[in-house]
């Protein structure tokens, strides 16, 4: 037989060795024993919606008279709608070229750019231009494009937390770059150690690489830390001595769970350091619709914006993103929502404040819920969730289970996950999936299930955790920290 294009043997090897964990076995296993009637808890993929939280009232109504423009014609809208969403969505439709179904600019609707420009300047109390911001379907395609730019071959690395979000993995394989881990010291609630990056960055360049930018994520995912004013300005340091870009991934920035740390951009850090870092480091900044108490995932909306990028090469940008034509235009209005959202004194604010505010809290609950939860397991260990949208506890595995995932050709974690699954029903992602250190285990779950059902889902994992480690557990030891 003819050996053709799309055969698995001739396939890209890039495309081939791309691996996406969020996503991977545990989910499919996870999806067959749905299609067999077992009731599962999806806590794979931190996707709000999916698991029950409810729309914001007034980003829908205005997305909807954008939708349905004739709506707006009918005598009878001021009855179903509020007037500042009406208002809203005529602002909206006027600044595209034919409402929702037209193409817009390939760098998103000037006017919104212009939105999330105010925004970010009301944020950091910088100057923010509306010219270096891109809007994109989600914050992944904009992380896309960036490491696109940045990845010429093999020989050039990028710098990555482990344990990180498969994103950075993944598209660094598909690219054909080298992906070049630093390690977040979990003992110190996942901190970011400089002395760490420099190993790093010495030993790709012992072996020929050539680092030429760094990822941060911040707050973290899977680890859910919170990076420190102090910790963001010693890694802007390294970047600047060190020529790299940083790529900033603040896209949990509203999901913060502690008051001893509030979110702070790494653009903000970068101004408030002043000369000359502030006009020395390559900076990308990404954000989203889909986090924060938005969780507004299917919708892809997000953007990017640049610090010190050349003119020259935010046209090459523009020029790549021109390709796709044009981001979603009803997601780029729900990023315009998000960065300005009703104010005091609207009509919608009162009703918009409640439900933001309704979500976030519960979120802060939920994620103290389920790391005591974990902590009150036997061999579990977990750090506190202080920001984004997950719990990651380190899972200690017997020798016992060790061999017994070896015998059943499983990587440890992942047949511990399995068996959760079995047991439970609740889909988690092992650790594996997002890096970490050689012999410690972890899982990640969110902690977006409904409150309610909370403290019976964390039962339900302690029962099978308390039991599995009993079975397995021959007393010789654990595996390390
Ligand atoms: N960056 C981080 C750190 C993320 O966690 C995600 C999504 C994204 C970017 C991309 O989001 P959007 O493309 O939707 O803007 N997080 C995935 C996860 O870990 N679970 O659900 C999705």
């Amino acid at each position: 037989m003819a050996i053709k294009a799309l055969d698995y043997d001739t396939l890209n090897e890039n495309v081939k060795k791309c691996q996406y964990a969020v996503r991977g076995e545990l989910y499919l296993r996870a999806s067959e024993l749905q299609k067999e009637g077992k009731k599962i808890i999806f806590t794979n993929v931190g996707n709000p919606h999916a698991l029950g939280q409810k729309p914001l009232t007034f980003p829908r109504q205005v997305v909807a008279l954008c939708q349905a423009p004739f709506l707006l014609d009918d005598p009878n809208v001021g009855m179903i709608f509020p007037a500042d969403a009406i208002a809203r969505a005529k602002h909206y439709l006027s600044l595209t070229s034919g409402g929702l179904g037209a193409y817009s600019d390939s760098r998103g609707l000037p006017g919104v750019r212009k939105e999330v420009a105010e925004f970010i300047q009301r944020r950091d109390g910088y100057p923010s231009d509306p010219e270096l911001i891109f809007l994109t379907d989600g914050a992944s395609k904009g992380v896309m494009q960036i490491l696109n730019c940045v990845i010429r071959g093999d020989g050039d690395g990028i710098l990555v937390p482990v344990p990180q979000y498969p994103l950075y993995s993944a598209t660094i394989s598909l690219l054909g770059g080298t992906l070049v881990p630093y390690y977040l010291d979990e003992s110190e609630n996942w901190g970011l150690d400089v002395n760490n990056l420099r190993q790093s960055v010495a030993q790709a360049r012992s072996q020929g690489i050539t680092v030429r930018a760094m990822v941060i994520i911040n707050p973290g995912n899977p680890t859910g830390q919170c990076l420190s004013e102090a910790n963001l300005r010693e890694i802007l340091k390294f970047c600047y001595n060190e020529k790299l870009v940083l790529l900033g991934d603040e896209v949990y920035q509203q999901n913060i769970y502690q008051d001893e740390r509030p979110f702070i951009s790494s653009k903000k850090v970068l101004m408030d350091m002043g000369s000359p870092f502030s006009k020395g480091v390559q900076l990308v900044s990404f954000h989203t619709v889909s986090k924060g108490y938005w969780g507004e995932c299917g919708q892809r909306g997000g953007y990017f914006e640049m610090t010190n990028i050349p003119p020259r090469v935010v046209e090459e940008i523009y020029k790549v993103a021109s390709i796709a034509l044009s981001p979603n235009v009803s997601a780029q209005i729900f990023m315009g929502l998000m960065v300005s959202p009703p104010k005091p004194g609207d009509i919608s604010y009162d009703q918009f404040a409640r439900e933001s505010k309704g979500i976030l809290e519960s979120l802060r609950r939920r994620a103290k819920i389920m790391t005591d939860g974990f902590n009150s397991c036997k061999n579990v260990v977990c750090n506190f969730t202080e920001g984004a949208m997950y719990s990651f506890p380190q899972i200690r595995l017997p020798p016992g289970a060790l061999q017994a995932a070896k015998q059943a050709g499983k990587v440890p974690d992942v047949f511990y996950c399995l068996k959760l699954l079995e047991a439970t029903g609740i889909s988690t992602v092992p650790g594996s999936g997002f890096g970490q250190k050689e012999g410690v285990f972890h899982l990640r779950t969110t902690i977006l299930p409904a409150e309610e059902e909370m403290p019976e889902i964390m039962d339900s994992f302690k029962k099978f955790n308390d039991e599995f480690m009993t079975q397995y557990d021959n007393n010789v030891g654990y595996s390390r920290m």
